[in-house]
């Protein structure tokens, strides 16, 4: 098939890139024509497994294609994917005006009919909005080229985009033409192969299916972290209660995992934006209000035990952080817990050496010109004359460390652990003081 995607962000190159990779002919669009040259040249603009070998072979080969130009991708194809980004706007809302003029650059410049796939995460009602911007610059041209909205959710996620989007767990499919949903199941059909992964509904549905996907696993962070609050409070383990809970069929082990809260480019605009639908619709949400905010305070469980420790003024302290990507297997530090760890740090007086296996660079961008923040390329090097050694991300790398050579150099022999990786039994009985979350 032949495709455009405009947005070449997280979503937009990695879905583009896997559609090219089963031989599709895909444009894939961005204005901004810096990034089109540097995909040009293979240099790709994000860290993500496997995606770079993939972007080079299919560019190669002449059917992955970046261009700035949305008028040569529209005439070349039958689907369009609208795959922008919509941030959070300072309300809360979901900003949707580069969605928007996307919409109306397609409808200014489309040159046939045409299938428009909304793959960006849009709240509620959004699709009837682009379909009234795009018929409005056809009216306004004169031409009654037809087209019809999809939506079509992405669901892949930061670190697997790529596993992810070549074998995805269902694809949603927002239509009620019989022709369109027909020509989305053939484009997806090499991805689900023997399995009915397709799930059919109305495009309001879809778009919903989106935010409350997202919203129930940050519900379920959040709940994990409230017990495990609890939990510290009353002797209990978090680490044990998770299993206890997971092995019920009907919960399931996975997002159970307490920690130092959730980050990402998507669960705290997409929590905050269902809210504010909600809101705008008339109803006051509750719960998700809550996970929002026991999440923003779960941010702060690091910084408050270091404080209970040492004291309100950090002055004279020094710590070696292991972690700055809001999760392990990339470089995205959006939302990330280690920003509120590291300025609630510095703000009370102390000073920090970070590593990260990838999103050093990016760290060194947010923290730009601050004296208190020194980054390594090496975890061990980061403990020489610190206090104490706290995880926020739980890398590969960091789950089997040598434990002598962290004792040997941290000042003292304290580990405050955000992700709760290692036995606290053992680390005590190696001479560490070990404090996790919820236990
Ligand atoms: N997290 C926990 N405990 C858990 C699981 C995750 O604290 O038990 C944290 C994790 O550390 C991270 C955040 O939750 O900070 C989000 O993790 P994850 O969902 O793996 O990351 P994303 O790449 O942001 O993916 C989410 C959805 C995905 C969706 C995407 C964009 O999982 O389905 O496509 O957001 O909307």
């Amino acid at each position: 098939m032949n495709i455009t995607v405009i947005g070449t962000g997280y979503v937009g190159l990695v879905t583009g890139t896997c559609f090219s990779e089963m031989g599709n002919n895909v444009y894939c669009i961005d204005i901004d024509e810096e990034k089109i040259k540097s995909l040009k040249n293979g240099i790709i603009p994000i860290y993500e497994q496997h995606l770079e070998g993939m972007v080079i072979k299919n560019h190669n080969k002449g059917n992955l294609i970046f261009t700035t130009e949305l008028e040569k991708g529209l005439s070349k194809s039958n689907i369009c994917f609208i795959a922008v980004g919509t941030p959070m706007a300072s309300d809360g809302c979901a900003d949707l005006n580069v969605v928007f003029q996307v919409a109306k650059s397609i409808g200014e410049l489309m040159s046939h009919d045409l299938i428009i796939v909304t793959k960006s995460t849009v709240p509620v009602g959004t699709g009837d909005k682009i379909d009234r911007i795009i018929q409005k610059e056809l009216d306004k041209r004169g031409v009654n080229y037809k087209f019809q909205m999809v939506s079509n959710p992405e669901f892949l996620k930061e670190g697997t985009a790529v596993e992810d989007s070549m074998r995805p767990d269902r694809v949603i499919i927002g239509s009620e033409d019989e022709k369109t949903i027909n020509m989305m199941k053939e484009l997806y059909a090499p991805y689900v192969k023997n399995h009915d992964r397709f799930i059919i509904m109305d495009i309001r549905s879809a778009e919903m299916s989106k935010y409350a996907s997202n919203a129930m696993l940050a519900t379920r962070i959040s709940f994990m972290n409230e017990i495990a609050n609890i939990c510290e409070k009353v002797g209990a383990d978090v680490n044990k209660v998770r299993l206890g809970v997971g092995s019920d069929k009907r919960i399931g082990y996975s997002f159970l995992y307490a920690g130092c809260g959730y980050g990402g480019s998507c669960f705290p605009k997409d929590v905050s934006a269902l809210i504010k639908t909600g809101e705008i619709a008339g109803y006051t949400p509750k719960i998700l209000n809550e996970v929002e905010n026991v999440n923003n305070e779960q941010k702060k469980v690091i910084l408050n035990k270091i404080k209970e420790k040492f004291g309100e003024d950090l002055s004279n302290f020094s710590f070696g952080l292991w972690g700055l990507s809001f999760k392990p297997g990339t470089d995205d530090m959006r939302e990330a817990p280690s920003v509120v760890i590291i300025n609630g740090l510095i703000e009370s007086g102390a000073t920090v050496k970070a590593y990260d296996p990838k999103a050093r660079e990016v760290a060194k961008d947010i923290f730009k010109g601050n004296e208190n923040i020194k980054f390594f390329n090496s975890k061990y090097d980061v403990l020489n004359n610190s206090d104490g050694l706290i995880i926020v991300t739980e890398w590969n790398e960091f789950k089997s460390p040598d434990f002598n050579e962290i004792y040997h150099r941290l000042n003292n022999k304290i580990i405050f652990d955000g992700r709760n990786q290692f036995d606290k039994r053992l680390l005590n009985n190696l001479g560490f003081e070990y404090y996790q979350i919820g236990s």
